[in-house]
């Protein structure tokens, strides 16, 4: 990076990091690759613009920005396969997003809630979901995502497939239980997770100091055996990605989850709904502003003679019309009718579903043992069907034995006890029922 932009201010990770990574070098990337970042940093913006100024027409009605969030999400696009990988966002991830193929159309459909939208119009905006981009839709509850993402991840090492799983959060999403039930749980199992913690220093307006032991979430979590952790400076592209890469690798080969403690900057307020002037100082802002992902990203790419001042301008005003073009064509998309909106909320298709036409049959055993049977029958019918929980594995089969018997029969993999964290359970189960 130029010298000229961040000499006189504070580095993002502390210099006594133990966790800190050598950057990516420059040279691994070709220069399409790097001007193909710079335009999807430069729409991310444009989006935020455009979309707060939708909003004040009374065109558009909530928005959270991704401005400063940019360059480690999409330094974490470049390192995943799109449509293979899987994501489970929060609610900042517009430029991932975008990284992984949503389209700017895409994102101003869900901003207007037009028919258009991914969800129809149904979820909030900044809630990104995408079906065959297997984008799974953003919970408006802090820290939804974390224990159906781990089921997700589950799923790939059950399926033996080599998918990974990007779960990210806030700094503030770190203080939930669940989030600690993830880390718990995923290095357990070596599931490949990668959680991206986006530490923009603020949950809405509490500081991390007071949200985290040890004022650092990668000290905090710095005890859990099989967890690689990697703190970066997530306005930098380059150190971004060098974590990134060697994170979805390390989870590709079955070795385990990473977390990525990536610091960033908020460049705008909380949301449309907030106003951060009431709570930081104006030397803060000015501060965060000089660690602006696309003047950092743009100033690297002068220095080592990729691109031009001009070139880069070039590239914005490109984006520019393309975005006031997308927002016109958005503008005219139908708004969903009130009689569609109880559709999409259960599957649409025939489940094939006969119990009506079944008839009991056999020797009447006590309830408990047909559960056991039903459990039995279910798996043998079905190799994807698996059994967990507190106390249900191997010969005993729980308080009651339910589940007896399913150990020996069926393999460890297929029926196996669980932490006891019922929130996990229930929470793994869902992200496990999300893999085709
Ligand atoms: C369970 C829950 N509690 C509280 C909220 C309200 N809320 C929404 S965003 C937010 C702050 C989250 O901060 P952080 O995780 O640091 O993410 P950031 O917005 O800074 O990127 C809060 C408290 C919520 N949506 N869900
Ligand atoms: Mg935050």
């Amino acid at each position: 990076m130029s010298v000229s932009t961040l000499s006189n201010v504070e580095p993002l990770v502390p210099s006594d990091s133990e966790y800190k990574v050598r950057s990516a070098s420059i040279k691994k990337f070709k220069k399409d690759e790097l001007l193909e970042v710079y335009r999807l940093m430069s729409i991310s913006r444009r989006l935020d613009d455009k979309m707060l100024t939708l909003l004040k027409q009374g065109r558009g009605f909530f928005h959270i920005g991704c401005s400063g969030h940019e360059a480690i999400q999409l330094a974490a696009s470049r390192a995943m396969t799109p449509k293979k990988d899987w994501g489970m966002l929060y609610y900042r991830d517009m430029a991932f997003s975008l990284g992984m193929g949503m389209t700017a159309r895409d994102l101003l459909s869900a901003h207007l809630s037009k028919v258009t939208d991914t969800s129809y119009g149904k979820q909030m905006p900044s809630h990104f979901n995408h079906k065959e981009l297997r984008i799974v839709s953003v919970p408006s509850a802090i820290g939804a995502q974390f224990l159906p993402g781990l089921g997700v991840a589950q799923a790939s090492k059950f399926l033996g497939t080599d998918e990974v799983v990007y779960i990210s959060s806030g700094d503030g999403g770190t203080s939930q239980g669940s989030f600690f039930e993830l880390l718990n749980w995923a290095t357990r199992g070596k599931v490949p997770a990668i959680i991206v913690v986006q530490d923009n220093k603020y949950a809405i307006s509490v500081p991390v100091s007071q949200q985290t032991s040890n004022k650092s979430i990668s000290k905090t979590v710095s005890g859990f055996e099989n967890l690689e952790i990697f703190e970066v400076d997530g306005t930098d592209f380059f150190n971004s990605y060098a974590a990134m890469e060697k994170a979805v690798k390390r989870a590709r080969e079955g070795k385990g989850p990473s977390l990525v403690h990536a610091h960033v900057v908020r460049l705008l307020p909380h949301s449309s709904s907030d106003d951060q002037r009431k709570y930081r100082p104006e030397d803060e802002l000015e501060r965060d502003r000089q660690f602006d992902c696309i003047k950092i990203l743009g100033e690297q790419l002068i220095d080592a003679g990729l691109t031009t001042e001009e070139e880069l301008t070039q590239i914005h005003d490109e984006v520019k019309l393309s975005v006031d073009d997308d927002t016109k064509w958005c503008l005219q998309q139908d708004d969903p009718k009130p009689e569609d909106g109880l559709r999409f909320v259960y599957s649409e298709k025939d489940l094939g579903l006969e119990y009506e036409k079944s008839t009991p049959a056999g020797e009447p055993i006590v309830m408990v043992d047909a559960i056991n049977h039903a459990m039995a029958e279910e798996m043998e019918r079905d190799e994807r069907v698996i059994v967990f929980g507190e106390d249900v594995a191997d010969g005993k089969g729980g308080v009651f034995t339910a589940t007896r018997g399913l150990t020996e029969k069926f393999g460890s993999t297929r029926c196996y006890n669980s932490p006891l964290a019922e929130a996990s359970i229930v929470g793994t189960a869902c992200g496990l029922s999300v893999q085709p």
